[in-house]
């Protein structure tokens, strides 16, 4: 009999049974199967927590009111009228205001298969309406895509592309610096799936073949337990001042190859003023940095001993620049690369995100497989994707981004899908009062996230496990067939039929599907993919066969990777895109825009929120990914549950950090600062630094009002962290700088909760 599979972010998996009888098990030749899928099936099976049929928030249905707090009570609609209400929002909002009063940035994670990818429909859809307001840039390394083009002339795509490729570093790299580790928890994952998880197998080889490690970071689980890894605990948020030092050291050995410099970057003078501190007075010693990142000032002249004795890569993980200055540790990381003349050679130099997720530096072909087109939005405006409570509460102001000045225009739809705002934004009880100017918002959602339960009209989508779909991204190279695993719950609909629907109502059906339903769109994107294979050399099977057998592994895909080679063999001919043709570290574009906190160069500026400044007792919380599940996804699941404490989510301190206080592993704490407060149970390590403490994100957030505040009872530790853009360069999110204060949590608490169905009411006359 032939196999059926399915995929998702965090891995491939071969489908047993059906529905009530569903079981998922990761595919055999994947070395190191994510811990996630096991909390998959028992999440999407909790019926408590879907969304059974279209719903209206009552206060909306009975006089539009905008109070979205949660709480509010929904009307079960049909979906007739569900999407008569949302035509007609679309409808009145456009004529009234214009198309850009529709803000469908939606950014967020959505599902993995290629077809059913929530937001490309809506996008296709919009614009066949007269478009929308969009969002730029990620939340994962937005300071990232708008520093590289200027300082590597590459995209972040293109840079990320070209990353060196794992077996080089595992055969020939000596010393890896890892800013911010290289984690196997992180590496759980790939955006639009992965049949395989190598990290871990890489780490291991290049460890067997000599390797050691240096991990920077707060946290020792950042890098794998082995004795090879030496750990710097270093403070958050001051790598800069540490990577300074280490350039100092480099600088006062004699160590730096200023023909590698002179050759292939501008900018050194600059720059190197700034070591010195010939320009700004103060010396980037190690004593200076020791005092800034707590990392010992002999440490600071071993290490950077070590980095010019050996071959070694710098790599920086993506956390670094989710922070106030975030640009800066990037920027400085490359400088450093660049310093010790080991670019553009096997296994040394530079890279950024290695173990971030799965298929960074993967040495596999990367082949641009098709999607739907999504045509051409007709409204200019935009906002980096960070900006979203601004853009609600301040229409008609202007933001700085990119060296250019933009105004944020008046919105009054919102339409999210595929994302979860109420989970992956910034002091989430700004955005919550910023969330009430809106005229409508409508989501369309599986499950009852914090953002489905603040909506007007919520419509049930299908999950990845009910619906056909085909896992093809650039990034892996299996093309495997989703095959429906349950039916679709209660009324629920694939997005893509959704918005045909909306598309008949508003005149535009036929260009929304071009006549295709969405069977007939999987054997047109097959078809496409048979033709881009063509191109590549790679003979795809047919449609039919490709569904029999359930996977496809395209042959001879092998192919490693050098960051910088050609440029480095020859920089007249392969001169990169920046305004030099080099690597700028010192950038004259950015010095032209003459924004507030960037220098021409990378520079050390201290962040507005530290331990050293605050008052006594104050600790830094970081907020990582969850080894559990994928951001608030599967929070309801087993897997996630398992991992909770009271049903909270665990916040991991060192044991002292909690006897200073009086907390006991297991106890339930108050996270809190000005911006909030949340609940959260303790886990005691000696894995962390004592004044830091690591809540993950994704709990889901459900705030009550406790001893006159509002207190988030799950730990969700965005209720904590700062809503500032990282930079006016990129205006990135800062969600790794906040400081807060802990203390053992002495009221009663509430049950902690899941995702669950608001109350509903029949008629919304009732009350
Ligand atoms: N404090 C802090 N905050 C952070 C971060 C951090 O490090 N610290 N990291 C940030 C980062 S890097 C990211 S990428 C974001 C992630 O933030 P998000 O991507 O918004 O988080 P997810 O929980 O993955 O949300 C995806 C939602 O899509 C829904 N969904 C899945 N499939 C479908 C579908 O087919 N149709 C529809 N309509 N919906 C579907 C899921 O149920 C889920 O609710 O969080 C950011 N927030
Ligand atoms: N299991 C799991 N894996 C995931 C995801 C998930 O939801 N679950 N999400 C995926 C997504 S969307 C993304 S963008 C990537 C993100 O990948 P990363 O950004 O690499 O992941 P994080 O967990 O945010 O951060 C990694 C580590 O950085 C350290 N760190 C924090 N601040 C600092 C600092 O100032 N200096 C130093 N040196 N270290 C610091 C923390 O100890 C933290 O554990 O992860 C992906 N992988
Ligand atoms: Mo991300």
């Amino acid at each position: 009999m032939s196999k059926r599979y399915t995929a998702a972010h965090w891995g491939a998996f071969e489908v047993r049974g059906y529905g009530d009888d569903l079981r998922l098990n990761p595919v055999a030749d994947d070395p190191h199967p994510s811990r996630i899928g096991a909390g998959w099936v028992s999440a999407i099976q909790d019926t408590k927590a879907r969304i059974h049929g279209p719903v209206v928030r009552r206060g909306w249905l009975k006089d539009r009111d905008k109070n979205r707090c949660a709480g509010d009570r929904f009307v079960p609609v049909s979906w007739e009228t569900a999407l008569d209400l949302v035509s007609g929002e679309l409808e009145r909002v456009r004529t009234h205001h214009g198309n850009s009063a529709i803000f469908a940035g939606s950014y967020g994670w959505a599902s993995a298969g290629r077809f059913h990818h929530a937001q490309s429909h809506l996008r296709r859809f919009l614009n066949t309406i007269g478009g929308f307001t969009r969002s730029v840039n990620t939340y994962s390394h937005g300071a990232a895509e708008v520093l590289l083009p200027h300082v590597t002339g590459m995209s972040h795509r293109q840079f990320q592309d070209q990353i060196t490729s794992w077996p080089l570093i595992a055969e020939n790299c000596e010393l890896l610096v890892a800013f911010g580790g290289v984690s196997a928890r992180t590496a759980q994952l790939t955006s639009s799936g992965t049949t395989g998880h190598e990290v871990p197998g890489w780490v291991n080889r290049a460890f067997s073949n000599g390797m050691t490690m240096a991990l920077i970071s707060p946290q020792r689980g950042d890098a794998a337990d082995h004795d090879a890894v030496e750990w710097f605990p270093i403070r958050p948020g001051t790598d800069m001042a540490l990577m300074l030092a280490i350039a100092y050291e480099l600088v006062r050995i004699e160590a730096v190859d200023l023909a590698f410099l002179e050759r292939y970057t501008v900018g050194w003078d600059a720059l190197k003023d700034h070591i010195s501190g010939a320009s700004d007075g103060i010396a980037k010693t190690p004593r200076w940095a020791a005092e800034i990142c707590d990392v010992d000032t002999d440490a600071i002249v071993e290490l950077a001993s070590r980095m010019a004795r050996s071959r070694t890569m710098i790599t920086v993980s993506w956390s670094l620049q989710r922070a106030e200055h975030g640009e800066q540790p990037l920027w400085m990381g490359l400088a450093l690369a660049a310093m010790l003349g080991q670019i553009g050679r096997p296994g040394t130099g530079f890279g950024f995100g290695y173990g971030s997720m799965t298929a960074i530096g993967r040495p596999a072909k990367l082949i641009g497989w098709p999607s739907v087109p999504q045509g051409p939005n007709a409204v200019p405006d935009f906002i980096p994707v960070a900006r979203i409570a601004d853009l609600l509460e301040r229409p008609g102001e202007v933001f700085h981004y990119n060296g250019e000045q933009h105004r944020f225009p008046d919105t009054r739809l919102v339409y999210w899908v595929g994302g979860n705002p109420f989970h992956h934004h910034q002091d989430l009880n700004r955005l919550e009062q910023a969330w009430q100017r809106p005229e409508a918002v409508i989501v369309h959602e599986h499950s009852w996230t914090a953002t489905a339960a603040r909506a007007d009209i919520v419509l049930p989508a299908t999950s990845p496990l009910e619906r056909n779909d085909i896992m093809i991204n650039r990034r892996d190279p299996s093309l495997i067939w989703m095959s429906r695993a349950m039916d679709p719950l209660g009324e629920s609909r694939n997005d893509y039929d959704i918005f045909a629907e909306l598309a008949d109502r508003l005149g535009t059906g036929q260009a929304f599907t071009d006549g295709r339903s969405s069977a007939q769109w999987l054997a047109w994107l097959w078809e496409s993919c048979v033709r881009v294979a063509d191109e590549n050399g790679i003979e795809l099977p047919s449609f039919e066969s490709f569904q029999e057998l359930g996977r496809f592994d395209c042959p001879n895909t092998s192919e490693t990777r050098i960051q910088f080679r050609d440029f480095v063999a020859d920089p007249d001919r392969h001169a990169l895109g920046t305004v030099s043709g080099k690597i700028e570290l010192s950038s004259s574009a950015i010095a032209d825009m003459d924004l507030d906190g960037m220098a021409s160069h990378p520079h050390w500026k201290r962040s507005g929120e530290t331990v050293t400044d605050a008052p006594s007792g104050a600790l830094f919380l970081i907020s990582p990914q969850p080894d559990t599940r994928l951001h608030a996804q599967l929070d309801n699941g087993n897997e996630s549950r398992r991992a909770k404490i009271d049903g909270r989510e665990p916040c991991y301190m060192h044991p002292d950090t909690a006897t200073a206080r009086g907390i006991g592993a297991g106890d339930i704490v108050l996270i809190e600062n000005a911006r909030g407060a949340c609940l959260a149970g303790a886990v005691l390590t000696e894995d962390i630094r004592l004044d830091t403490i690591a809540l993950a994100t994704g709990a889901l957030l459900d705030l009550h009002w406790i001893d006159g505040r509002r207190i988030d009872i799950n730990g969700n530790p965005n209720v904590l962290t700062r809503d500032e853009g990282c930079s006016h360069l990129s205006q990135g999110n800062m969600a790794h700088t906040a400081i807060v204060f802990l203390s053992r949590f002495r009221g009663d608490a509430p049950q902690a909760t899941t995702f669950h169905a608001p109350s509903m009411v029949a008629d919304p006359s009732l009350r």
